[in-house]
């Protein structure tokens, strides 16, 4: 079954990105299924750091295909800026991306909407990144939406005019104006560009591959916990982060699918609105956030941070069968004397659970937490599984034992080098 899926299990910024550039030497195609540029995917290797957007993270490696599928809003405009660096620094890419004609296309009008919309929500604001992302997968939905494949078509101008049409009543509606025409001119402009790519039929593509005994790895983004389905909603992304949008947003059967990596970071941390039990508004949740360079990779925006939490975790690792956890950025809690857990919740009744509640009820749950002595040892010297520290070995098996699923890979460091498998 060639098929894997990697997905994140919090609310997003795990490391997905590094783990696919590890990941990636042995697979022949990476493929994004959801998601845009609200993504923002970090891979450092060669003293020197990438952030992708919407480029799949296999695109360094020249013998991979990588497939933006149907499932992404793709903004062309980012697109171009992002593959003119990978060009910049010498990326071959060019051969190596397909483009689904089924991706929604991101326009101007959407971004503008996004703004406006959030405006709108006064106090209870989602944190968008502000890219167009809701209102794009808006308009699919709703079947009003452009795709990729509509750039190819004569009336495509047209089509484009009624949409704008469309999001500029609706932005009357809330008192304003779309102001978009400089960023229309890069629009077409990148939208020219964009014709100059693979636009390809992605999901006749990668079935092609899949019968050839190609090795596919679908490349998640954003974490299940935003998830529009299952996530912390209405704080949440929309769409679906989950493994089950990999199917949808590939055109990949379920039959196909064999391991999926679900990637933890050994804390937690939360971009924008929302509940987020384990939130530490002190300085340890300072402390976290300076050594862990928690700043928002697309928005720049300073990440929430705190102690893991098992029952946001059992409740991903159930929704997604993951079969190998990849837990990241230990070394950033090397300086702590002690490691909290958040085993389970207590509500305002004192009753106690380890599952998820629903919103309303989330927001007056208390984090219960064990304790473990930290390791007090610098991990981005540490080379091999063997050497870690016993306080991060008894971390790792007790996290194994409360999940029951094994951790193989612990992340050490930012560099592709510093990933110590588990035997
Ligand atoms: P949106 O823009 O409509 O998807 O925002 C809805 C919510 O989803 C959250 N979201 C994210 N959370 C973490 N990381 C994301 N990617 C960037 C990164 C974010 C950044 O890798 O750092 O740079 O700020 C991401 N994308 C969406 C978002 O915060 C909203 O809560
Ligand atoms: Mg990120």
């Amino acid at each position: 079954m060639p098929v894997d899926v990697l997905v994140g299990l919090q609310w997003g910024d795990e490391g997905k990105g590094k783990i696919v550039d590890v990941l990636a030497p042995t697979y022949d195609v990476v493929a994004r299924f959801q998601g845009g540029p609200n993504a923002g995917h970090t891979l450092t290797f060669d003293g020197i750091k990438h952030v992708l957007h919407q480029v799949p993270s296999g695109i360094f490696h020249p013998h991979i295909i990588n497939v933006v599928g149907n499932g992404v809003v793709l903004d062309p405009v980012v697109f171009r800026v992002e593959l003119q660096k990978l060009t910049d620094r010498g990326v071959e890419w060019a051969k190596n991306l397909y483009i689904s004609k089924k991706a929604q296309l991101i326009l101007p009008s959407h971004r503008a909407l996004d703004r406006i919309l959030e405006e709108a929500r006064g106090g209870g604001k989602i944190g968008s990144t502000l890219k167009g992302i809701g209102p794009t997968y808006q308009d699919k939905i709703g079947r009003t939406g452009l795709r990729v494949g509509d750039i190819l078509l004569a009336d495509f101008q047209e089509r484009y005019n009624e949409a704008v049409a469309r999001h500029a009543t609706l932005a009357s509606f809330h008192g304003q104006q779309l102001d978009i025409e400089q960023a229309e001119t890069e629009f077409f402009s990148a939208v020219d560009f964009l014709r100059t790519l693979q636009l390809a039929d992605t999901e006749y593509l990668l079935n092609d591959l899949l019968r050839q005994g190609k090795q596919i790895l679908a490349e998640g983004a954003q974490g299940s916990l935003l998830d529009i389905d299952f996530g912390t909603y209405p704080f949440v992304t929309s769409s679906s982060t989950v493994v089950a949008g990999a199917c949808t947003g590939l055109g990949i059967a379920p039959r196909h699918i064999d391991k999926v990596y679900g990637i933890s970071k050994a804390y937690c941390t939360r971009v924008g609105s929302g509940p987020f039990p384990t939130e530490l508004h002190d300085e340890v949740g300072e402390q976290i956030r300076a050594a862990g360079r928690e700043f928002g990779a697309t928005t720049g925006r300073p990440r929430r941070c705190g102690w893991i939490d098992l029952p946001a975790l059992r409740y991903s690792i159930m929704l997604n069968g993951v079969t190998e956890i990849h837990l990241m950025k230990a070394d950033v809690l090397d300086e702590f004397d002690e490691i909290r857990i958040c085993t389970h919740y207590r509500n305002p009744e004192g009753e106690e659970t380890n599952q998820l509640p629903d919103l309303g009820d989330l927001q007056t749950m208390k984090p219960v937490y064990t304790s473990l002595p930290g390791w007090k040892v610098n991990l981005q010297q540490i080379n091999s599984a063997d050497s870690l520290p016993k306080e991060l070995k008894d971390y790792v098996s007790f996290l194994e034992t409360q999940l029951e699923v094994p951790i193989s890979i612990v992340s050490v460091g930012p560099d592709r080098v510093s990933t110590l498998h588990m035997a």
